[in-house]
């Protein structure tokens, strides 16, 4: 944001006067006036660049119209044009700038239609109405001028109110007219107060960036997504850039200039109203593009300069989405305030007739004024599959808005189309996450007697999971639904997007298989790339590599191994009308705020983990060398019970639906549903060092099922498909000797957020709670079984320092989420992620293997699901 200076030249200023203008804005218009001779209507719908048609009220005629001429204070000319019809004339600005040398200070402003408009009276003679952008600073504020309306003479009538409000008015009188002339049933009064001074001419006008005013929150730059920057702008009193009314949709819309547009590159081209999906390369591009823009902001404020500027122009979802990664990734700005982003994007989470339902009962509440908040509750299986399909057993899970969340906040964190290098290991972190995913999902259905999701692998097969989603855009976009059984066909292309053959996906599939089996992958240029999970310093982690080729990202050779993860995803998207002959809309699978509601989801990514397994399996055992540590486990201790249940969340949806019927009521809108979680627990972890120095334990504790679906024991080997990170992390250094280790279950690596926090940064918020890439904390523990359902937990100590990064690395921060990395960091872990328990092992059980390494101990752990609780009352349903 650029402030505007004026350094004074020797000599003193007049003495500031101070003037107070009362406003009004029609109660059911987006007209403005004020209460002067000669009032004036402003219809927001002329305001346009450069000039504003001010309708004449006949009642109202201008009274100043000086042959054409206005005056004006200052260097300032406006020329008078009359359209024809008397009543319509039209003033426009000369010159684009009042007398740079003039300040006004003004304590509020009136935003119309997203424009921020200044009323200045200049020591009791003419007023002048401003349409122009305000540049601040402190208290300080001056205005650039778009529009000047017409001069006037006096302020006859004027109410002066504080604040702004809404009241009735009685009467308004017109200059030299004694008999007060009409009645206005409704009117929302502002005052602004100012004070004015001239400066004297010769100084110097400098512009400089400046914070943004101290009423504004980076936050609400996230908020209304689907509304015009107007709309937002208006509602939350910020600085509106320039607009002009669109020549495509006729609406308004804030003006990009050429400079601007140029440096988006592909960001417009993703159209308004449809679903942002990320696995699509244009989209990704397009949000790398506009990632790129945010990040090269000066600071801040010409961050929030930038984005109020561009969100007319871009894809709702895609413009959250860039928002969001460029808070991430920039070190000068704290997240810890962001908003949640169910918050925002609630469309995506929450069920349509949720939504709808909140709507009629804020218009009920705004016809009876008898509530400022509606409040309403759903419950989690009332909607989405029908009880009578056994997948919605585990829908409670997949639609988690906690884990539809982080997943995006994951692949937002790690785009498969960032900078190759920028991310470390980018394509091992896609594996890992979407392993322990898989996982975790299958916990949940053993848990409820359902077998694990079997991949899906025959592409040729129809896909027997169905799924309605029952979600519609904020905009009304409706997401697509697909019938049990339907065929995975090629899709056709259409606009921008290019045609999907399965046969593609076989191939690439064949590709990379063989290239798994002989261990290396083929580069663009034919040379050999070996895959070992063993690398030297400087070398590729074979895991990466593989990742990078499958998601794909980076890949080695992205003609040879084409993308197929991203094309599964789009290929089982478009299933419900392959060839558009319906037009029909997108599924959930393509936009990973959504992709997880979707039982195929865990079959595709079920397949995609197999493919990992795969690799991994070509992998040697891990050495003793490479296991064994100078510490001995004596014992694990968590309670003996572990405890699930489901409880009741609220969140606020209004900052992301504008639910309003009447644009100056406020009225908050919260949802309430029910989410699986589990009391807190502490792990007791009695280790002896056995060397004669101190040493850095580090804790890694996985979690797996004991028996499978058929409630036979897992083997080691069957083991590997189920282990889920519980917790990684460094203890505190132990003394040689017998010391204990405690570790909260609330603290765990996979749920950790510091990261984002940047604590670093001055005057973080006190109560930082980022919801950005962590993995749920209600999701930590899985549901269990009402009778019990028996865990495996695996425990492993090493040395932290012979953890470190192959060729260095800074120190981790004190917590950081597993599954996301560090931005601008090395993952701070040597070791392939999921170590030990990620490869193939000479021992047949899982007991075998910890029993012939002292530094590793295995428990039981019995998970609990308390029974539901007796319906609650919700008295807004
Ligand atoms: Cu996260 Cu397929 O990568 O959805």
């Amino acid at each position: 944001m650029v402030v505007s200076t004026y350094s004074q030249p020797n000599g003193t200023p007049d003495a500031p006067c101070v003037s107070r203008l009362v406003l009004f804005k029609w109660y059911d218009t987006d007209s403005i006036g004020f209460l002067t001779p000669g009032s004036v209507d402003a219809p927001a719908s002329q305001l346009e660049s450069g000039s504003f048609h001010a309708a004449c009220d006949p009642r109202h005629l201008y009274r100043e119209q000086n042959n054409g001429k206005i005056a004006l204070p200052a260097n300032q000319e406006l020329e008078l044009i009359t359209s024809g019809d008397t009543c319509k004339p039209v003033y426009r600005i000369l010159s684009s700038y009042l007398n740079p040398g003039f300040l006004i200070h003004v304590s509020e402003v009136l935003y119309l239609s997203g424009l921020p408009l200044v009323f200045l009276q200049t020591c009791g003679m003419n007023a002048l109405a401003v349409v122009g952008t305000l540049v601040s600073k402190g208290s300080v504020t001056i205005v650039r001028l778009l529009q000047v309306g017409l001069s006037l003479q006096h302020v006859t009538l004027a109410i002066f109110i504080e604040n702004k409000i809404s009241l009735p008015l009685r009467q308004v009188r017109e200059v030299g007219n004694e008999t007060p002339q009409w009645y206005i049933s409704y009117i929302s009064i502002l005052v602004i107060k100012f004070h004015s001074e001239y400066l004297p001419s010769g100084g110097v006008y400098t512009e400089t960036s400046s914070s943004p005013s101290s009423d504004y929150q980076l936050s609400y730059l996230f908020y209304l997504p689907y509304e015009s920057t107007e709309v937002l702008a208006n509602r939350y009193y910020l600085t509106m850039p320039p607009v002009e009314v669109s020549s495509t949709t006729g609406s308004y819309v804030t003006i990009l200039d050429d400079d601007l547009k140029a440096r988006l590159g592909t960001a417009t081209s993703i159209p308004r109203g449809i679903p942002f999906m990320v696995c699509h390369e244009p989209h990704a591009q397009a949000a790398k593009d506009l990632l790129d823009v945010f990040l090269d902001a000066e600071d801040e404020s010409e961050l929030a300069e930038l984005a109020l500027t561009v969100r007319d122009h871009v894809n709702e979802a895609l413009y959250i989405f860039a928002l969001y990664g460029a808070v991430y990734e920039r070190p000068d700005i704290s997240s810890a305030d962001l908003p949640r982003l169910e918050t925002v994007l609630t469309d995506q989470f929450v069920p349509t007739d949720v939504i709808n339902k909140a709507k009629r009962l804020v218009k009920a509440a705004s016809i009876h004024q008898d509530t400022d908040t509606v409040h309403v509750y759903w419950q989690r299986n009332s909607t989405g599959l029908a009880t009578r399909n056994s997948e919605q057993r585990v829908a409670y899970w997949r639609e988690d808005l906690h884990l539809n969340s982080f997943h995006w906040h994951w692949h937002k964190t790690n785009p498969f189309s960032i900078e190759p290098g920028k991310r470390d290991r980018r394509g091992e972190l896609f594996y890992y996450m979407h392993h322990n995913l898989v996982a975790r999902y299958n916990f949940e259905r053993l848990g409820v007697g359902l077998k694990p999701a079997e991949p899906f692998e025959d592409w040729r097969a129809p896909v027997q999971e169905g799924y309605f989603p029952h979600l519609t855009l904020g905009n009304g976009y409706e997401w697509g639904n697909r019938q049990d059984n339907t065929l995975m066909q090629d899709v056709i292309g259409t606009g921008m997007t290019d045609a999907l053959y399965i046969s593609n996906l076989e191939l690439w599939r064949t590709h990379l298989l063989y290239s798994v089996d002989e261990k290396y992958l083929i580069s663009e240029n034919g040379s050999q790339i070996r895959l070992t999970d063993d690398p030297s310093p400087g070398e590729q982690y074979g895991i990466d590599l593989v990742g990078e080729a499958m998601e794909a990202g980076a890949s080695v050779n992205p003609l040879y191994y084409g993308s197929i993860h991203n094309k599964g995803h789009m290929l089982l998207d478009g299933c419900n009308d392959p060839d558009q002959k319906h037009m029909g809309h997108n599924g959930v699978m393509a936009a990973t705020g959504t992709a997880v509601r979707d039982p195929v989801f865990f079959r595709w990514h079920g397949f995609v983990d197999k493919f990992f397994h795969k690799y991994k399996m070509t992998q040697p055992p891990y050495t003793p060398d490479q296991l064994s540590v100078g510490v001995e486990v004596l014992e694990v201790k968590t309670p003996n019970e572990l405890h699930t249940f489901f409880t009741n969340r609220t969140f606020v949806a209004s900052h992301g639906i504008d639910f309003q019927v009447d644009p100056k009521s406020n009225i908050s809108v919260l949802l309430t549903s029910d989410f699986l979680n589990h009391t807190d627990f502490t792990y007791h972890i009695k280790v002896n060092n056995t060397k004669t120095v101190d040493l850095k334990p580090k804790v890694r504790i996985f979690l797996a099922p004991k028996v499978d679906e058929e409630e036979q024991q897992l083997t080691y080997a069957s083991l590997l498909r189920y282990w889920a990170e519980m917790d990684v992390f460094e203890a505190d250094p132990i003394a040689p000797g017998v010391s204990n280790i405690t570790r909260l279950s609330s603290e765990s690596s996979i749920t950790s957020n510091d990261v984002y926090q940047r604590t670093n940064i001055s005057s973080p918020s006190a109560n930082a709670n980022f919801p950005g890439c962590q993995w749920p904390q209600n999701l930590l523990l899985p549901r269990g079984k009402p009778d019990g359902m028996a865990f495996r937990l695996f425990v492993m100590i090493t040395d932290a320092d012979q953890d470190k990064p192959l060729d260095g690395g800074n120190d981790p921060p004190p917590s950081f989420c597993t599954f996301c990395g560090i931005p601008g960091a090395r993952y701070p872990d040597r070791w392939p992620m999921g170590y030990p328990l990620d490869r193939k092992s000479t021992y047949g059980t899982i007991d075998d293997f910890a029993d012939a390494y002292s530094n590793m101990e295995v428990v039981d752990v019995i998970i609990y699901h308390a029974e539901e609780p007796e319906e609650e009352e919700h008295p807004e349903n």
